[in-house]
């Protein structure tokens, strides 16, 4: 398999070091990185490689892509130095190119829909800042110094007690400072964390919810995600509630929906579950209360936390992050 990708990119480095002209350059790109080409063949059938092989194999590939489209692209400027007159033959009496009106980004479009949709259940949205003291990402949260949880989240530390926030929590913490119970805020925002792959970038975006008030049951917990479940996807969408842990929330639960793509008999996308994962939750732990000076004999809350991109990948159906970021506008204008 490694030999096979070395073996591809050989061939495509040789033919590259051989082209003449732009459309030489061309056919070698449409050769091994167009839809039919060896190397977009090769990555499309890691699927079907043996489970333990494929991480390795998808990296590498990906790799070699990458490298592919490098080359490709400097084989073009090359040969625009050589000789600018050939590839760049202008006609002036041609009509100028329509100017192509900006959008919104698509993360943008999706973090403002789960936002009306919160905002409508009466949700309010909180501010804050991106760079944060260890205290409000973590500490208040019930993460002390040294907790192990801390490894869950990869963080980059700007000095020992000030971080690029890992989570938008702090700002719900600093909401319940500076107000009494009924709290119900959403938070959104970009988040950091060092952790880089297809599903992964250095920074993502998330929107947290939080609800406390007498009374808040996990019940009510499920009701509301349910009702945002059916409002983002659709009323069809069934939900699933899995024990799970995180230190801010006791009990806690991550909430897996039936499979977008194929509706729960098993495809490609959900790993042949039926299932997506698309969030966590829980009822907020009573040393979070603690840390804001809440009485955690009458107030309870739940949380809830989601990544947009996530969201996005799954309504859409893309399989690597990474497009979100490229700014390739043949990806972008597709929303
Ligand atoms: C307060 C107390 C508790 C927010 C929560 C999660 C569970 C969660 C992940 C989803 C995907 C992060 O982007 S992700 O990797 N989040 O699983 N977030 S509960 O809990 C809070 C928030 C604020 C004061």
């Amino acid at each position: 398999m490694k030999q096979e990708i070395q073996q591809i990119q050989a061939e495509a480095q040789a033919d590259l070091a051989t082209a003449q002209n732009e459309k030489d350059i061309e056919a070698v790109a449409v050769r091994y990185l167009g839809r039919k080409g060896a190397l977009t063949g090769f990555l499309r059938n890691i699927a079907k490689l043996p489970p333990e092989e494929r991480a390795a194999a998808g990296k590498q590939a990906n790799a070699a892509k990458q490298s592919l489209e490098t080359a490709v692209r400097k084989a073009r400027e090359e040969l625009e130095r050589r000789a600018p007159e050939k590839t760049a033959a202008i006609d002036i009496s041609l009509p100028g190119r329509p100017a192509i009106p900006g959008h919104t980004h698509p993360i943008s479009q999706i973090m403002q829909e789960i936002c009306s949709i919160l905002e409508r259940m009466g949700f309010s949205v909180a501010e804050g800042p991106e760079v944060e003291t260890d205290y409000y990402n973590f500490e208040a949260l019930n993460v002390p110094k040294y907790h192990p949880a801390r490894d869950m989240q990869d963080t980059f530390y700007i000095s020992e007690n000030i971080v690029l926030r890992t989570q938008t929590s702090p700002m719900q913490i600093r909401a319940m400072e500076n107000q009494t119970p009924p709290v119900a805020v959403i938070a959104p925002g970009k988040v950091f964390r060092c952790d880089s792959d297809l599903t992964h970038t250095p920074m993502f975006h998330q929107v947290e919810g939080l609800l406390v008030d007498e009374n808040i049951s996990f019940a009510d917990l499920k009701g509301t995600l349910t009702a945002f479940v059916h409002a983002m996807f659709d009323r069809e969408t069934a939900l699933r509630f899995r024990p799970s842990f995180f230190p801010f929330t006791e009990p806690s639960a991550e909430v897996d929906i039936l499979c977008v793509m194929c509706r729960g008999k098993g495809c490609r996308v959900c790993g042949q579950s039926g299932w997506l994962e698309i969030l966590g939750s829980g009822m907020v732990h009573p040393n979070v209360f603690r840390s804001v000076g809440y009485d955690t004999q009458r107030f309870t809350g739940f949380a809830f936390g989601m990544g947009v991109e996530r969201i996005a990948m799954l309504k859409y159906g893309i399989d690597d992050i990474r497009k979100f970021f490229n700014n390739d506008m043949r990806f972008l204008g597709q929303f």
